[in-house]
């Protein structure tokens, strides 16, 4: 008989301006109207929704901010409270989904989670679903945005640091990062993710490898030093004809089917211990199309097989 499933808390993250264009911080909303909560109710979880973050009231200036860090003092805000709120998620032992928001909110939820982990002992692996590195410092970005800057810091990259003040930084180190699905990448930030020997996957890799065996890559390489593994979904990953729903489309992005092979694979290898959804932008979405398959593939994710699926509700019968 299975183990007891773990509890599973859902908490939104309405932060938009780490992005190019307004509309993500409506993420959430979009991800609990598809559904999000109630399957994985189905799929036996107990699931506790800590409701969205309150926007917190900015914190003042603390000398002038870096130079190529658009809305650093509101983002810095951000940053400091969910970095708080995800590290005390991950102590009490439930599986966080922080529900994006732009991807800038991955400095703070990461930054939680793997202080909660070292704690523990056990080293915090994260997987980066993206077509994009965001591996940007202000050194390398071109256009400031500093959601193309979160892997960058969290891997210890200079240029944010006093974004956190008085809250610990847990930073994974380059070694503790995999890019995957990657096919947009500024001139500098490449250079910088190469010297760093980050690894990556980017989408040739995946046409000519596949996804099964570069996921299972990247689960041999957590469970060979016993650790356990954040999967930050940002999903401009998959192919904007799949995800209409995103302000930073890049054409050759996975297919609905990949997509959902990462997931099935994840969640046979046990080690997701917390997940961010970021960059859907409902403003820009098709009739909830991206949202949908955002919340579809993190049911694949907590366990949904594919032969579990329900008929369409779109079918002639529909069930009960
Ligand atoms: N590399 C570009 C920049 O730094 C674009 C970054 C876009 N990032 C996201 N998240 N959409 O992946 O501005
Ligand atoms: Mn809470
Ligand atoms: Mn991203
Ligand atoms: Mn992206």
């Amino acid at each position: 008989s299975e183990a007891a499933q773990p509890r599973i808390a859902l908490l939104g993250v309405p932060l938009e301006i780490g992005a190019s264009q307004a509309g993500t911080l409506m993420g959430p909303a979009a991800l609990r109207t598809a559904g999000i909560g109630r399957i994985l109710d189905q799929l036996g979880f107990v699931v506790e929704d800590h409701g969205d973050m309150l926007t917190p009231a900015i914190a003042p200036a603390e000398g002038p901010p870096p130079a190529n860090a658009k809305y650093y003092d509101v983002i810095k805000t951000w940053i400091r409270a969910l970095s708080e709120h995800s590290y005390l998620l991950a102590q009490s032992g439930a599986v966080p989904i922080f529900m994006g928001g732009d991807h800038s909110l991955s400095m703070g939820s990461v930054n939680g989670v793997a202080r909660h982990w070292q704690e523990q002992g056990r080293p915090l692996f994260v997987l980066w679903l993206d077509a994009h590195a965001d591996y940007n410092t202000p050194q390398t970005t071109e256009t400031g945005n500093m959601h193309g800057m979160s892997a960058a810091f969290l891997c210890g990259e200079d240029g944010l640091e006093g974004l956190l003040g008085d809250v610990p930084r847990a930073s994974i180190g380059p070694e503790r990062l995999d890019l995957f699905g990657i096919r947009s990448i500024d001139p500098l930030e490449r250079k910088l993710v190469f010297d760093r020997r980050v690894a990556i996957a980017d989408m040739r890799a995946i046409d000519e490898f596949g996804v099964a065996v570069l996921i299972r890559r990247v689960i041999e390489r957590v469970r060979a030093s016993n650790g356990v593994l954040h999967l930050s979904f940002d999903v401009d990953f998959l192919d904007p004809a799949v995800a209409p729903g995103v302000g930073t489309t890049v054409p050759g992005g996975a297919t609905y089917r990949e997509a959902h092979l990462i997931m099935e694979l994840l969640h046979d290898s046990g080690l997701v211990r917390s997940v961010d959804v970021v960059e859907l932008n409902p403003f820009l979405d098709e009739r909830g199309r991206t949202a949908r398959v955002a919340v579809e593939l993190i049911s694949s994710l907590f366990g949904l097989q594919i032969t579990d699926r329900r008929t369409p509700s779109n079918a002639v019968f529909p069930d009960n």
